[in-house]
């Protein structure tokens, strides 16, 4: 049965970043077509239409995922989430748009780069995606590819590692080229911020020590090794008047820097992950290796336990501004490849199904954001800053039909309607019925327990195991399609698109012009000097030098 082509989401409450309404949304050829009251009259629904119930429940523009790492060659083996089972578990947690990374090697193209993630993504993705670019080296053609991505490629954002010595990192002098030419040609800067220099050599100190499990990852890169390099990459990239995104900021102290910064009025943004926003590194000590190692990533989680909840404060007044995953999974037979020393433990953690209900559960049930500021972290600051919106984050007329149903407030499945799902996790209404309970005329999920037992990711451990979440998706929707509903797909690989980004998105960059227009620097009036100058021999003959030391020792 082909797809309808119209879909009517009746009765919901459309949550946007600035703005809440009960409405009906239609959609029609994969965009917002109209919102408003009673859309539909009462009677038959036309044919090619799909009326969805969503009374009592939220309509949410899709998740966008600012951060993930599918199918990445890395240290070694390559993260076991490819692009198609990574976007359809980003589909079964509410995301409907990932910002992967193309990642070249030292001396590499950057658009090679580019190209082979075209490849590996293009005939897979089950939802739309985006790609920043690595910039791992310099010289004029990375200049020059960069400007190229930028004009003819849709890239407008480019990473630079201060971590991972030998491997991507780059100095400080290559920060201030690429910062400068990010700003040139309108992009915006990342910064993987952790200084790779002291990382280096606390690894060592670690490994000299005898401490060679993932507890030696923590001890070896502490908060500060973070907060030095995210305020170092602040101070050039102020120095170059360019935007600057912080990406996994995982501790407090990093996070207090960016906070810092924004009230000083730098145009820095940080994101979180939902890692650092719904766990912490006190993992890193548990007696199973393998549960220590599946919590390895870089910037390490930290193991003050109260860093979730801080991260989630400065999320919630804004200090903080979106929220990807950085999703980049390893089995634990990968992990392995680091049993007896932690540097060669493949870095990376699960998250891209879990963000969006880690966030709700942490964020909004506990009370620290409203659900428009959830929209927001989840979904319109990503689109603002990375030029997507409104095309993307919003539920507008005009706006790509990516969207979520959401249930605030899971309950316990009621029996009478549904089957349990074979895998146990969420349970599948009875497909000819309308999303809707016959005892109860309500549409409810089952409140969701993450387990990698029941997740959809590829990974066989999940950092969230056994978390609680009130907030779940009971329907996803990618450009009008329905594609995840109450646990069932309904996907084709190939059917996500790869969505070009304009540079000089205006979100970032007014203040960046701005600041061009009215706060360069220019050179005092004054007289020439006309006084004394003193003379310089030509050359201090070592002869001067000791006279000069003997004339000081007896003056
Ligand atoms: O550093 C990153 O973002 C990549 C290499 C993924 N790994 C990680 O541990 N964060
Ligand atoms: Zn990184
Ligand atoms: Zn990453």
């Amino acid at each position: 049965m082909a797809a309808p082509s119209r879909l009517l989401i009746r009765g919901g409450r459309v949550v946007n970043d600035n703005f809440s309404e009960v409405a009906d949304v239609l959609v029609e050829d994969g965009v917002v077509r109209a919102l408003g009251h009673d859309l539909l009259p009462p009677g038959e629904a036309p044919a090619g239409l799909r009326v969805l119930d969503a009374a009592g429940k939220l309509v949410l523009p899709g998740g966008i995922d600012t951060h993930t790492h599918l199918q990445f060659p890395f240290m070694g083996s390559r993260s076991i989430d490819d692009f198609h089972q990574g976007t359809k578990a980003a589909l079964a947690g509410g995301t409907t748009m990932i910002l992967d990374f193309a990642i070249p090697q030292k001396g590499d193209s950057l658009i090679e780069a580019f190209e082979t993630w075209r490849s590996w993504a293009d005939p897979k993705v089950c939802c739309d995606y985006s790609l920043h670019v690595a910039v791992t080296w310099w010289s004029d053609q990375v200049k020059e590819e960069m400007k190229i991505l930028a004009q003819d490629k849709g890239v407008n954002s480019f990473k630079m590692f201060m971590a991972y010595k030998d491997l991507y990192m780059v100095r400080d002098l290559e920060l201030y080229a690429a910062f400068s030419q990010c700003k040139e040609i309108g992009a915006i800067a990342q910064v993987h911020a952790e200084n790779g220099d002291l990382i280096a050599e606390g690894a060592k100190k670690m490994l000299a020590l005898g401490i060679t499990g993932p507890e030696g990852h923590e001890l070896c890169r502490p908060e500060a090794v973070e907060a030095e390099a995210t305020l170092r990459a602040i101070t050039i990239a102020s120095a170059v008047n360019c935007p600057l995104y912080v990406v996994h900021v995982m501790s407090k102290s990093a996070a207090k820097v960016i906070a810092d910064a924004r009230r000083d009025g730098k145009v820095v943004y940080g994101e979180p992950i939902a890692a650092s926003l719904g766990t912490d590194g006190t993992h890193y000590w548990n007696k199973e290796w393998h549960h220590a190692a599946h919590h390895v990533m870089g910037p390490p989680l930290r193991p003050d336990p109260s860093t979730p909840d801080f991260l989630m404060n400065l999320l919630a007044n804004d200090d903080l501004t979106t929220t990807g995953t950085d999703h980049c999974t390893f089995n634990t037979c990968q992990k392995a490849l680091g049993k007896d020393d932690f540097t060669k433990i493949p870095n990376g953690v699960n998250g891209v199904e879990d963000r969006m209900s880690v966030i709700w559960e942490k964020g909004v049930h506990s009370g620290k954001m409203d659900e428009n500021r959830f929209v927001a972290v989840t979904s319109t600051n990503a689109a603002k800053i990375f030029n997507l919106y409104p095309r993307k984050g919003r539920i507008a007329v005009g706006s790509d039909a990516d969207i979520v149903i959401w249930d605030p407030k899971a309950t316990r499945g009621c029996r009478s309607c549904v089957a349990l799902s074979d895998n146990g996790s969420v349970y599948k209404t009875n497909m000819n019925l309308p999303l809707q309970c016959l005892a109860n005329s309500r549409v409810h999920m089952e409140e969701r327990t993450i387990s990698a037992k029941t997740h959809h990711q590829a990974v066989n451990f999940n950092i969230f195991e056994g978390m609680v979440c009130h907030g779940v998706p009971l329907v996803t929707i990618s450009r009008g399609k329905v594609v995840y509903e109450a646990g069932v797909f309904s996907v084709t690989a190939g059917d996500g698109k790869f969505i070009p980004r304009k540079p000089f998105a205006e979100y970032i960059y007014k203040r960046i012009k701005q600041r061009d227009q009215t706060c360069t620097p220019t050179p005092v009036e004054r007289a020439p000097y006309k006084g004394e100058v003193t003379t310089l021999k030509s050359r201090v003959t070592k002869e001067d030098a000791t006279a000069g030391t003997r004339k000081q020792a007896h003056p």
